[in-house]
């Protein structure tokens, strides 16, 4: 097989570069072109207007009381999915097997919560508050991903993780880099750069483990089979049932439906699965030369529907983590409070 270059680590295995997400970083890198030639252009005139040239709303503009709840809505999922997701991968810093393996991972888990106050941000700036956004998500009225309810249950589920649900989630945001909302396209342009480091790290962690010995090669194997299907299923219901999709896709939110977004993830899985030498747990996955796909089986929608809803395998032990956590953590935003009040009268 012809490789494209190689890139080096300490456990004596080269990672062949494959063309994949990080390839998508051309086009996160235009989208930031773009999003400074609109800021030149400021000013276009009426909501519509503005969508239709293709500019950016900005928050003091006005905007349809709809298309502000939506992105609010959009956002804070987002936002809450950043941070609940660090707790699958939290699960095993203390047990990554080497030094170097547990800074990327505490890198990484970090960055994520980075991503969160990025997107917490942007939603503030269209009028709701980060503590009405917190008790949204504490409340359960809120979601995050389905993704971050299923369980980490060997190492190798840390390589999957950033392969396929960095991979998948890069798929989707980098067209949200071009989002008609001017700070949420701003911070999706930090985030797909980051995302896309994460997704490289997984899929070489994961090469390791798939070039390492038979039990290692097992594990990586299993790995893969459980994160496939809950991974696609990021991509959110069939485009026949989205019910956003449409709104979202006509303010220039969404720029690809969900199904779009799917193949684009399978089609660029194929060969990188290739690589790796292991197999997508698909009987039927094959290429279709007509309609120049993959054909692959979909995810369990029903199953996606009941996680949303809160019967994942690990949606209580992740709500009742994140409780935990910010009941544990009411010091230190007294004292931050405090602090500010501070250098106020100061
Ligand atoms: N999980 O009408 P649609 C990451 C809900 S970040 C949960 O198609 P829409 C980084 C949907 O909200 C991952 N709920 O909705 C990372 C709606 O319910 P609602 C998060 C889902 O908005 C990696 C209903 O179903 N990424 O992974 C899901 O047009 C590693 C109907 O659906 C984002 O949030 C789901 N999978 O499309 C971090 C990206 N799918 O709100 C740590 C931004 C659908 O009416 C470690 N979001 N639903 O109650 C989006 O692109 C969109 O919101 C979609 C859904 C595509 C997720």
């Amino acid at each position: 097989m012809h490789l494209t270059g190689k890139f080096c680590n300490t456990e004596g295995v080269d990672t062949p570069a494959v063309k994949g997400a990080d390839g998508l970083l051309g086009e996160v890198e235009r989208a930031e072109a773009a999003l400074r030639a609109a800021a030149d252009r400021a000013g276009a005139g009426s909501f519509e207007a503005v969508i239709e040239a293709d500019q950016k709303i900005e928050p003091r503009d006005v905007m349809p009381e709809d298309y502000r709840k939506g992105l609010i809505r959009q956002i804070a999922q987002h936002a809450h999915s950043e941070i609940i997701g660090m707790q699958p991968e939290g699960n095993w810093i203390t047990r990554a097997p080497s030094l170097r393996r547990k800074a990327i991972l505490l890198a990484k888990v970090q960055d994520e919560a980075g991503h969160g106050l990025y997107l917490y941000a942007a939603a503030e700036t269209l009028g709701v508050t980060r503590e009405e956004l917190t008790e949204a998500l504490l409340s359960g009225r809120q979601k995050y991903s389905s993704i971050f309810n299923y369980p980490t249950l060997t190492w190798a589920d840390m390589g999957a993780i950033g392969w396929l649900v960095d991979g998948a989630a890069i798929v989707n945001q980098v067209p949200l880099c071009r989002c008609s909302y001017g700070p949420y396209a701003r911070a999706m342009i930090r985030i797909c750069k980051e995302e896309s480091f994460h997704q490289r790290q997984g899929y070489q962690s994961l090469y390791v483990l798939a070039n390492g010995s038979p039990e290692q090669r097992r594990m990586a194997q299993d790995a893969v089979n459980r994160w496939w299907y809950p991974s696609l299923a990021m991509f959110g219901p069939p485009d026949s049932e989205s019910t956003h999709s449409a709104q979202s896709m006509a303010w220039k939110i969404k720029r690809f439906s969900n199904d779009e977004l799917r193949q684009r993830f399978v089609d660029m899985c194929v060969p990188q699965a290739d690589i790796l030498g292991l197999t997508l747990p698909d009987p039927d996955l094959k290429w279709n030369e007509q309609r120049g796909h993959y054909d692959f089986t979909p995810p369990d929608f029903d199953e996606l529907m009941r996680v949303v809803k809160g019967d994942g395998p690990c949606n209580r032990q992740r709500m009742a983590h994140r409780r935990r956590a910010h009941d544990e953590g009411a010091w230190v935003r007294e004292a931050a409070a405090a602090y500010a009040a501070k250098g106020k009268t100061a």
